[in-house]
């Protein structure tokens, strides 16, 4: 028999079990293929980007390893990118660095880019079907100075760091526009200090002062929708980050723009998950950077943890799959890049599947009959429940890899492309 013909087999009894607890695993898969994950260019080259060759990348952002085969050109990124959507079941999002604007020759200043830098990107997700998202960089620059950007005391800093961010604002409208799928901008900064402030109130006065100018001029939301991020420390700015978790949460309530929660952005075992449903009644819209902290590092690769599988619970238990835009932010130059793009990207999809597939309807029918008991043993026994066999059928369906077997794939790429790279 073959293993196409397994795989059909398995999922007809896995389908036949999970039916006996009221879920239709083909309904759940047809929902599945709803979900876009906006995947990060910036796993496939250690965040680089392409404008400013040399420029350390500083922000608090730190990379680790030396893995060989990274992108050196858009090119060879584009390509990567491609090799590992091949393998990741689903239609799924680019999301887009401004630091990675393509300069052909003439030198444009992050204040003064336009959709022009980015062509090539946009021709490419276009040709490719698939959406992008877009992002300012407030980092890897000469003007982060001090550390500071849209905080700065020095009003030309901030001045030109505002210019940025209209400018990367107005390509997220072109790239919504000529994609016909809305753009999510999303704004981090990366202002901090490494130790203990004399004034916590000026730097925040003066970034809701520089926030307001970005976002003053209206732009239409079918194309493009601004999100901001907050963060509670990072790598050298461990004492004060003015762009903190209330800040934030504050400013996109007050001017109804989205909120971005990255998972390595709290305290160190605080989870974003129950976050959704609480800031959901206050912001129209949020945007996830699904990551995975480990000690002070926020962006380990994505494992299929329990944080990970109650992200997607509360993003689909509490049916808000179009009001959250998922995406990823982690980045390992530890091992192969095109793997740890896929190997985040497909448990991110495993943990929607786990959650589409779970016995919900019945769950909280339990609970609204105040029968607890019944809540917790189900949701415990259908954790066992077949879903490697939906999985698999998923994949085959989708016309990726079953399994283990994309690596194959992914090793014969690092072989015949990422090796040649030295
Ligand atoms: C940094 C933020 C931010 C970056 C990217 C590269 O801590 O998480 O989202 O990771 O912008
Ligand atoms: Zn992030």
């Amino acid at each position: 028999m073959s293993n196409t013909k397994n795989i059909e087999q398995s999922y007809q009894l896995a389908k036949e079990r999970y039916a006996q607890v009221g879920v239709d695993t083909d309904k759940a898969l047809k929902q599945l293929t709803q979900i876009p994950i906006s995947i990060h260019c910036w796993q496939g080259d250690d965040v680089g980007g392409f404008e400013n060759a040399g420029q350390e990348l500083g922000g608090g952002l730190a990379v680790t390893g030396n893995y060989p085969g990274k992108a050196r050109t858009a090119n060879e990124l584009r390509s990567d990118f491609e090799k590992a959507l091949s393998v990741i079941p689903g239609r799924h999002r680019f999301n887009l660095h401004a630091c990675y604007a393509e300069m052909s020759g003439r030198k444009v200043d992050r204040d003064a880019l336009s959709a022009d830098q980015f062509k090539n990107w946009i021709a490419w997700a276009k040709a490719l079907k698939i959406g992008m998202d877009f992002n300012q960089t407030y980092f890897a620059h000469p003007k982060v100075v001090g550390g500071f950007t849209l905080t700065s005391a020095d009003a030309g800093i901030r001045k030109f760091w505002i210019e940025h961010g209209i400018r990367c604002r107005e390509i997220g409208a072109a790239i919504g526009k000529a994609l016909g799928k809305t753009c999510v901008t999303n704004l981090w900064i990366p202002d901090g200090m490494k130790d203990t402030p004399a004034d916590r109130r000026g730097p925040r006065e003066r970034l809701i002062q520089s926030l307001d100018a970005v976002f003053k001029k209206k732009i239409d939301r079918k194309l493009n929708l601004d999100s901001v991020e907050s963060k509670l420390f990072g790598i050298g700015a461990e004492s004060y980050t003015p762009g903190s978790s209330e800040f934030y949460l504050g400013y996109a309530a007050s001017r109804q723009i989205l909120l971005t929660l990255d998972a390595g952005h709290y305290h160190p075992t605080e989870g974003i998950a129950d976050k959704i449903s609480a800031v959901l009644n206050y912001v129209p819209e949020i945007a996830l950077h699904v990551s995975r902290g480990v000690r002070w590092d926020s962006d380990h690769v994505v494992t299929l943890t329990d944080e990970l599988q109650a992200i997607a619970q509360e993003i689909v238990w509490g049916d808000y799959t179009r009001r959250v835009h998922i995406g990823l932010d982690y980045f390992d130059a530890s091992i192969n890049r095109v793997a740890a793009w896929v190997i985040g990207t497909r448990n991110m999809v495993k943990a929607l599947l786990l959650a589409l597939v779970t016995p919900i309807n019945k769950l909280k029918q339990f609970e609204a009959e105040g029968d607890y008991t019944s809540r917790l043993a189900l949701m415990e026994d259908a954790k066992l429940l077949p879903a490697g066999a939906v999985w698999d059928y998923y994949c085959q369906q989708m016309n990726v890899p079953v399994g283990n077997a994309w690596l194959a794939e992914v090793k014969r790429y690092e072989r015949d492309v990422l090796s040649k790279r030295q």
